[in-house]
C-alpha cells in the first residue's frame, strides 16, 4: 500500500519512481514476471504497490490488474476489422493498436507523474512478440518518453530452460545487446523460470568466455565431416569475444516468476540501475536535448527566413498578375478549425480509482472481472 493510501505521511526522500520496462521473447514470461513483481512489492513491509501499464493489446488475460490497460483505449479486434482493407496480419494489428495508443502517450505520462510521490515503481508489460516493441517507432517513442521523465531500466526477460543450447544462448544475448545499444538504458538480464532450470550455466558462460567456447566445441554441429570447426562455430567463437565486452555493462539475476525466487535480488539490481541512470543516461540525455534544441532553433530561424522570402516574392507576382484577386483573398479562422475535433475516441483510463487500495491479483486465485461496457473478449 502506498504511503498516501495507507493514510500515513508520505516519506519524501525526493526519489522519483523507477520505471521498469519488461522486454523479452514471446513466452519468456514477461506478464507472469510483472504479476510476481506486483505481488512481491505488495508483500513488502511497508507494501509498495507498483503502477502497472499493460501495452499488449492482443492479450486476452493479464495475471495482474493494470492501472492503465491499452485494451481500455484501443480495441484490437476492432482495429483488425477497420483496417481490413490494409490486410493487417495479427502482428500488423498489434502494431497499429500500439501506434494509436502511442498518439495518446502524453496522457499516460501525466497520469504516471501524478502518482510520482506515492509510487516507487512503474512497470510496463510489453506485447508478446518482442520485435513489435523493440523495432517499432511506437516502442522507441514510449521508451524515450518514459526515460526522459523518470529513471528507467530495461528488464530483459529470458526463458532460461530454452536458452541452454550455446547457439540459442548467443542469439538471445545478441538480441539483448542490440536493445542495450539502441535504448542506451540501464539493463538487467533476468533469467526467468529458474524453478525449471537454474541459471548458473549462463553466469558461468558470461563471466568466462572460454567456458562458453568449450560448451560450443562439445555441442553437436561444432565440427564438419573433416573434423574442422564449422563456419557457425567459428563465427560464434568470435562473437563470444564481442559479447564479453557487452556483459561487463550488465547486471544479471535469476528469478522464478512462479515461486518468487530472486525478486529481492532483482530489486537490488533495479536500485543499482537508478544510480547508473543518473550517472550515465541522464547527462547524455541532457546533452542530446540541448544539442537538439540548438539545431532546431537554427533550423527554424532558417526556415522562417526562407519561407518569408518565398511568400513575399509570391505575393509580388500575384499582385502583378491579378491586382483585383489579391484584394478578394480572406482567411476565416472559424472555417479552418471547424472539423478538427475527430480524435476524441482514444482516451486513457486510469483504473486505480476503481479498486480498493492495495488490491492485487494473485495468479493462483485470479478471477475474471466482468465489465459490461467492455466489448472485447476477456478470458473465461
Ligand atoms: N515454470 C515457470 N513457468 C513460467 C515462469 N514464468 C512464466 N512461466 C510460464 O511461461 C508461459 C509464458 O508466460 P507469459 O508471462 O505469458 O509470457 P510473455 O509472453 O513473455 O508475457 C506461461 O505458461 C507461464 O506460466 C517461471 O518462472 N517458471
Ligand atoms: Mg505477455
Amino acid at each position: 500500500m502506498s504511503a498516501e493510501a495507507s493514510g500515513s505521511v508520505p516519506i519524501d526522500n525526493g526519489k522519483k519512481p523507477m520505471t521498469i520496462i519488461t522486454i523479452g521473447m514471446a513466452g519468456a514470461g514477461k506478464s507472469t514476471f510483472v504479476q510476481r513483481l506486483n505481488s512481491h512489492l505488495h508483500a513488502l513491509d511497508p507494501p509498495s504497490p507498483p503502477y502497472i501499464v499493460n501495452l499488449d493489446p492482443a492479450v486476452t488475460y493479464t495475471p495482474y490488474e493494470p492501472n492503465i490497460d491499452i485494451r481500455d483505449t484501443v480495441n484490437y479486434q476492432e482495429v483488425m476489422k477497420q483496417f481490413v482493407s490494409y490486410n493487417l496480419g495479427p502482428n500488423g494489428g498489434i502494431l497499429t493498436a500500439l501506434n494509436l495508443f502511442t498518439t495518446k502517450f502524453d496522457q499516460v505520462l501525466t497520469l504516471i507523474e501524478q502518482r510520482a510521490d506515492s509510487v516507487d515503481y512503474v512497470v510496463l508489460d510489453t506485447p508478446g512478440q518482442i520485435e513489435i516493441f523493440t523495432w517499432s517507432a511506437s516502442g522507441a517513442i514510449i521508451t524515450d518518453a518514459v526515460a526522459s521523465s523518470l529513471p528507467t531500466v530495461v528488464a530483459y526477460i529470458i526463458d532460461t530452460p530454452r536458452t541452454t543450447a550455446p547457439a540459442t544462448f548467443m542469439s538471445n544475448m545478441l538480441y539483448a545487446c542490440s536493445i542495450l545499444y539502441k535504448t542506451k538504458l540501464p539493463f538487467i538480464l533476468v533469467f526467468n523460470k529458474t524453478d525449471v532450470q537454474p541459471h548458473d550455466f549462463a553466469l558461468e558462460w558470461m563471466s568466462d568466455f572460454e567456458e562458453f567456447q568449450a560448451a560450443l566445441a562439445t555441442h553437436e554441429g561444432a565440427r564438419d565431416a573433416e573434423g574442422e570447426p564449422t563456419y557457425m562455430n567459428s563465427l560464434m567463437n568470435s562473437m563470444s569475444l564481442v559479447l564479453d565486452e557487452f556483459y561487463k555493462n550488465l547486471k544479471a539475476v535469476g528469478v522464478s516468476s512462479v515461486t518468487g525466487d530472486g525478486f529481492k535480488e532483482f530489486l537490488e539490481a533495479v536500485e543499482g540501475s537508478r544510480e547508473e541512470y543518473e550517472k550515465d543516461y541522464l547527462p547524455e540525455l541532457q546533452r542530446a536535448r540541448t544539442q537538439r534544441e540548438k539545431t532546431l532553433a537554427r533550423a527554424q530561424e532558417q526556415a522562417k527566413a526562407d519561407s518569408m522570402a518565398r511568400v513575399m516574392s509570391d505575393l509580388a507576382i500575384d499582385r502583378e498578375r491579378n491586382p483585383a484577386g489579391a484584394l478578394a483573398d480572406h482567411w476565416d479562422p472559424e472555417e479552418e478549425f471547424a472539423d478538427d475535433d475527430e480524435d476524441t475516441e482514444i482516451n486513457i483510463i486510469d483504473r486505480s480509482e476503481e479498486r480498493g487500495p492495495g488490491e492485487f491479483v494473485d495468479v493462483t486465485r485470479a478471477q475474471r472481472h466482468e465489465r459490461e461496457h467492455i466489448n472485447w473478449p476477456r478470458p473465461g
